[in-house]
């Protein structure tokens, strides 16, 4: 399998210097940020990347993510504008050496969490979902302003977005992800690229938004939907996991021996008595994931996709994106690539 690592580009206080020296580094996650979701990504953008990557020694095969819009997602008038797009994106970037685009399919917001910046008693500092900080509030009458959702949206944009979710409902919500895949799998495919869903985080409803990229059962439906190896998962261990009803280790061999996961999110999470939860260190005991049998299934089904250690926490001092500092992710992918030794397996160089 392939170690990857996400890089967020020229402004990205981690540098592509830091990351090449990370034990069995090869691949870089990243994306074009500056272009409106529903506009095609401009060859140069992708090119620089790109040429950034190799200048150092990686290789940027990864995207993480092309936005799915709401326009798509609601199945609106402008969807087919958005979902041309999306397919030139896929293959101007499959151009420039791209073989797998990561996405999700979350109504609205993308991960959902009520802290960024929790200390732990070790004095590192961690995302964070407590049920208790979201207690009582209602989007639809209160103003929210939860860490890390797109504040480009006004309270009243986020209110009639979550109106229209409600009246769509989840199987509304089934019907347009089918046109979305019928109609960007195949021009996937024509370009070999894997398109790898990243699941709902966490994998639960929240303020009554229908989400469904879930659990076992929906992500048997979604890859139904398109039976193709370009229609594969971004398995994101932290997001399904926070829910109890998930086997991670069970799910990951199951996708994983029917080359349906494209790509690793790897990381741990500690779940709360209450359904909270709080994010670990990669180490298994410091959360409620057995990340070697994560690891060991990946191994023993042969899993050849990518693999990226997924938000660490903030130590040793250091500031930046939460989750996407450069220690805890370095000490994250050591670890990962140990247990992936200690399995029998290799990281692809
Ligand atoms: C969080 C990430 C997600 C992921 C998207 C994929 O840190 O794992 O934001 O990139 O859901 O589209």
């Amino acid at each position: 399998m392939k170690s990857s690592f996400r890089w967020y580009g020229a402004g990205d206080p981690v540098t592509l210097e830091n990351i090449r020296q990370i034990p069995g580094m090869r691949s870089i996650v990243s994306a074009v940020y500056d272009v409106p979701p529903g506009e095609a990504w401009p060859e140069e953008s992708i090119e620089a990347i790109a040429k950034a990557c190799a200048a150092h020694g990686l290789v940027f095969d990864v995207v993480e993510s092309i936005p799915v819009t709401e326009e798509i997602k609601l199945g609106r008038p402008e969807r087919d504008r958005h979902i041309a797009n999306y397919c030139e994106s896929i293959r101007r970037c499959a151009k420039y050496g791209v073989k797998c685009v990561t996405y999700n399919f979350m109504p609205v917001f993308d991960w959902t969490r009520t802290q960024l910046d929790r200390l732990a008693p070790d004095g590192s500092t961690s995302l964070v979902m407590y049920w208790e900080q979201l207690k009582g509030l209602d989007p639809l009458t209160d103003d929210i302003h939860l860490p890390g959702w797109d504040a480009s949206y006004t309270q009243d944009e986020v209110r009639e977005l979550i109106r229209a979710y409600g009246e769509l409902g989840e199987e509304g919500l089934w019907k347009n992800i089918e046109y979305f895949l019928k109609k960007v799998i195949p021009v996937a495919e024509a370009c070999g690229v894997t398109m790898a869903l990243h699941p709902d985080d966490p994998p639960y409803p929240i303020f009554g938004l229908p989400r469904v990229v879930t659990c076992e059962a929906n992500l048997d439906r979604y890859l139904a939907i398109v039976d193709s190896p370009a229609n594969s998962l971004c398995l994101c261990t932290g997001s399904l996991g926070c829910s109890t009803k998930n086997d991670i280790p069970a799910m990951v061999r199951k996708y994983s021996a029917k080359k349906r996961i494209g790509f690793m999110h790897l990381r741990n999470v500690k779940i709360l008595e209450d359904g909270s939860f709080e994010e670990s260190g990669h180490w298994s005991p410091a959360g409620s994931l057995d990340m070697n049998a994560i690891v060991k299934a990946l191994v023993e089904t042969g899993f050849e996709g990518w693999f990226r250690p997924d938000h660490g926490r903030m130590i040793w001092g250091e500031t930046g994106k939460p989750g996407y500092g450069l220690y805890d992710r370095a000490l994250g992918s050591a670890y990962l690539s140990g247990l992936i030794e200690a399995n029998g397996g290799r990281v692809e160089r």
